[in-house]
């Protein structure tokens, strides 16, 4: 025997944090909810969130229409939607007219697509049915915000975090939040690659050493070298909350397309949780 191969069992374990963790579970319910806003969790899975006849509907649907790409210079490599997103109109540290113009046509594209439920909505009143103080689209000067978006990204996402108090000036929401998640429920996912990647790194100053040029969303992966990571491998109906503030990432698909359709989740003082994209 080597000294390596005997000695394998006296290397230490990582320390790791019983708070950073995925939990599965057949429903999102308040105690679930409340832990992931409080920190007990970094995200919640639950398998088959969307029963298989609707993902089914949604992205026979979806496949038959083309998807945009994401602003290119901000989203490399590009991510694919179906859908309008507010990141995309950014300006100032709000948001530009553009969005609401924008928000017209992604409109009448979703109802074109003639589904027999409304995804966005199931999706949400499922996030929020053990949640007392409920759910609704948020609103930005008295108009509603994107209700969600298809996004496809086959190229994977870049190592980012997400944080609606980071990215405006001012709060996004008529509505100040007290907690964020994002949502993602899975319509298409490839045979390999794909996973969902989490690390328990939140943003620090020191991490726009990291950032990558040009206006990128994304940091170089360096910036979470040593810390504890999670990996999730998506499933068909599946629908998953995650603490957006922990840095994360999309591993590259290889085999199908990687569609998900997803929107941010705030949660206002009063409990109330508020969505948007
Ligand atoms: O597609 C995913 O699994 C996560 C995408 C993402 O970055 C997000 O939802 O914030
Ligand atoms: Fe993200």
């Amino acid at each position: 025997m080597t000294s390596a191969q005997s000695t394998d069992h006296l290397l230490p374990t990582p320390p790791h944090d019983p708070f950073f963790r995925a939990v599965t579970a057949p429903a999102f319910t308040h105690e679930l909810l409340a832990g992931l806003a409080a920190g007990r969790y970094a995200a919640v899975r639950v398998p088959g969130f969307l029963p298989r006849e609707r993902c089914e509907e949604v992205l026979a649907a979806l496949k038959e229409r083309e998807f945009d790409s994401y602003g290119t210079n901000r989203i490399h490599p590009p991510v694919m939607r179906f859908g309008v997103g507010v990141s995309d109109h950014m300006a100032d540290g709000g948001v530009a007219d553009g969005y609401w113009k924008a928000l017209e046509g992604h409109r009448e594209a979703w109802q074109g697509l003639g589904l027999s439920f409304d995804p966005f909505r199931t999706c949400r009143e499922g996030i929020a049915a053990d949640w007392p103080p409920g759910v609704a689209v948020g609103r930005r000067g008295g108009r509603e915000m994107g209700e969600g978006v298809a996004r496809e990204p086959n190229q994977g996402f870049q190592v980012h975090f997400d944080d609606a108090l980071r990215e405006y000036a001012d709060d996004l929401l008529d509505t100040p939040l007290i907690g964020q998640f994002a949502f993602n429920l899975y319509l298409s996912v490839p045979p390999s690659g794909g996973e969902t990647v989490l690390w328990r790194h939140r943003w620090q100053p020191e991490d726009e050493a990291y950032r990558l040029p040009n206006a990128s969303y994304g940091y170089d992966e360096a910036v979470v070298r040593g810390a504890e990571s999670i990996e999730l491998t998506p499933e068909v109906g599946e629908g998953l909350l995650i603490d957006p503030r922990f840095f994360h990432a999309v591993r590259p698909s290889r085999g199908d397309r990687r569609i998900a359709l997803g929107f941010a989740v705030g949660v206002s003082a009063s409990g109330r949780l508020l969505t948007w994209a």
